[in-house]
């Protein structure tokens, strides 16, 4: 799958500009496994970039979009895909490290279009493409495709800007996780000036709770576990606890997160027969090198990975794992 071209940094070299150069073509815009608003708002704006320019673009991965990003300008382009159809000039995959993410519709695509670009900003990316553009140092892929929009000199429409504000709003936690850099400001500023409207983006993602929200949010809360002096906190729901929409519409592995001393915060989610975990990490601790350890991944402060279940063998079998990282990270406050 390597061979193609691959590569690095803040601005987009002409490999990467090439493909979408033309005025007018054919392009898929190809999501991965739950996605997320990095991934939705990339490729809507990317996508919503290409229309502008008279092309045809086809939007979908293997699940539809979550309820909860139904904001995002463009969403309705976006749904689950069984065939990818095509022909397309390029198929485009944004904030996909692995292409096995797409369960199965990668191969697809690699049949239909005549080009596979890959933009992403995960370490551990497989750089499957046939361009590959990666920039470890991005905050989100917002910033990159902005970088890309920018260099193509296609306009920022205020829902283009909108897509990308909130794909950076939420790979950043709302500006505040240890990704962010005066690049990240500078972009949602011009994101801003564009139409994003940061006070509209803040509310559609943590103000429009369902009544019912908050009940499952108690229930879920007094979940919640503290260990090893207070540096490893985890919250294990398993199946039926509450309902599932409840908890793809909640960053609950946040709550473990926000306590003082934690170091690294673990949410255990059971599904079928297996757990999805969700790993968090402060300070010095890589939390992106334990994912990996069960075949995840992730960056270094935010990583995920699936276990079999049952939900207590997973935790077993995970916290121990967080537990050897701890010992191996340098002793110290968090930062
Ligand atoms: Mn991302």
């Amino acid at each position: 799958m390597s061979g193609g071209v691959e590569h690095r940094g803040s601005t987009p070299a002409e490999a990467v500009l090439a493909p979408f150069r033309k005025d007018g073509g054919r392009a898929l815009m190809l999501g991965h496994v739950h996605p997320d608003a990095d991934v939705l708002g990339t490729l809507l704006a990317l996508g919503l970039a290409l229309e502008g320019r008279g092309w045809s673009v086809a939007y979908g991965g293997p699940h539809a979009a979550p309820g909860a990003l139904g904001f995002l300008p463009g969403i309705e382009r976006y749904g689950r895909l069984a065939e990818v159809g095509g022909p397309f000039d390029v198929a485009v995959l944004t904030d996909c490290p692995n292409p096995q993410r797409t369960e199965g519709l990668i191969d697809q695509a690699r049949r239909a279009a005549r080009l596979i670009v890959n933009i992403d900003h995960h370490p551990d990316n497989r750089r499957y493409a046939d361009v590959n553009w990666l920039d470890v140092e991005a905050a989100a892929t917002g910033e990159m495709v902005y970088e890309l929009l920018e260099a193509l000199g296609a306009p920022l429409t205020p829902p283009i800007a909108t897509n990308l504000f909130t794909a950076i709003h939420t790979d950043t936690g709302s500006f505040r996780y240890s990704n962010v850099t005066a690049r990240t400001f500078r972009t949602a500023a011009a994101l801003v000036a564009a139409g994003a409207e940061p006070a509209l983006v803040s509310e559609s993602l943590y103000e429009r709770r369902a009544p019912d929200a908050l009940r499952w949010l108690g229930e879920s809360l007094a979940r919640v576990e503290v260990s090893d002096a207070g540096r490893l906190a985890w919250l294990a729901l398993p199946a039926g606890a509450v309902p599932e929409t409840f908890v793809e519409s909640e960053e609950l592995v946040n709550y473990p997160r926000s306590i003082a001393t934690v170091r690294v915060a673990c949410l255990f989610r059971e599904r079928g027969g297996e757990v999805k975990v969700s790993l968090r990490g402060k300070g010095d601790v890589d939390v992106q090198r334990i994912a990996a350890q069960f075949g995840g991944g992730g960056h270094r402060s935010a990583a995920g990975c699936t276990v079999p279940g049952p939900v207590a063998a997973a935790m077993r079998a995970v916290l121990a794992a967080a537990r050897a990282a701890l010992a191996e990270a340098r002793p110290g406050a968090p930062r």
